[in-house]
């Protein structure tokens, strides 16, 4: 197998962001994947599931040994199947995953700039029929997405659902985060709705962070942002190590 891992030519997150965004709007991977692989990690089981073609193409964490990957991720067969889980990607098949996009929820998502004008506002709205059918027209699965650029298995990017300030439910666009020195100090931040590269203004922050979570006063800072993705990055990658499974990743 060819490995580029000495290529100097770092990955740009923001080439490959609307690839893996396409593949999380798709259907979820209960029914298309099996498990390729299973081991315990830190009081817990990390399971490497493979689609059809027998490419590693999901990562899950989960408390218990799973029989299956039906079991393991559908709640319709498993309440407590886990949602813990990501899409994974090695874009500069070297064997390691340095993309990943991780299974949020389900969200209202509009990015084409305003709800409805009458669309109440505040953390919990009552809706009216109308506006509940909006809803269910917009629900999206919603995912954060995190690079690891140069590939030293540190993330340096990632993108995070941007909630409107007013309607914290209502999901209006994305923002990045993005190191470009591969420190992990995040010197380089914006928003966008529909493409990441229209840069629509800085990230959403307030005085503790950039703003991440549904409650608006709720941030984080750059660095632990960034920094937080670097424990699963280990664990998909040491677990994919002791599976063998490196020549098996989707690659870009
Ligand atoms: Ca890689
Ligand atoms: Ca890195």
């Amino acid at each position: 197998m060819p490995s580029l891992a000495s290529d100097p030519t770092p990955g740009d997150f923001t080439r490959f962001y609307p690839v893996a965004h396409a593949e999380t709007q798709a259907a979820h991977p209960d029914r298309m994947v099996s498990i390729a692989c299973t081991r315990p990690l830190k009081g817990e089981y990390v399971s490497l599931l493979a689609d059809r073609t027998g490419t590693v193409v999901l990562a899950a964490f989960s408390r218990h040994a799973p029989s299956d990957a039906e079991f393991l991720l559908d709640r319709r067969r498993n309440p407590e199947a886990t949602r813990d889980w990501a899409y994974v990607w090695d874009r500069n098949a070297d064997g390691k995953v340095d993309y990943l996009a991780y299974y949020l929820g389900t969200d209202l998502v509009d990015t084409s700039g305003a709800l409805p004008p009458d669309f109440p506002r505040g953390k919990s709205p009552k809706l009216t029929a109308d506006q509940l059918d909006c809803v269910l027209h917009h629900m999206r699965q919603t995912f954060y997405h995190a690079a690891d650029d140069n590939f030293d298995g540190k993330a340096d990017a990632a993108v995070y659902p941007h909630r409107d300030a007013a309607t914290s439910l209502w999901v209006k666009g994305f923002f990045a985060v993005r190191s470009s020195r591969y420190d992990g100090r995040v010197e380089d931040d914006w928003a966008f709705a529909q493409r990441i590269d229209e840069r629509l203004g800085p990230a959403p922050r307030n005085a503790n962070g950039f703003r991440t979570r549904i409650d608006p006063a709720e941030g984080v800072q750059g660095e632990v942002l960034l920094g937080g993705w670097n424990e699963m990055f280990a664990a998909i990658n040491s677990t994919i190590q002791a599976c063998g499974l490196g020549n098996r990743l989707r690659r870009e």
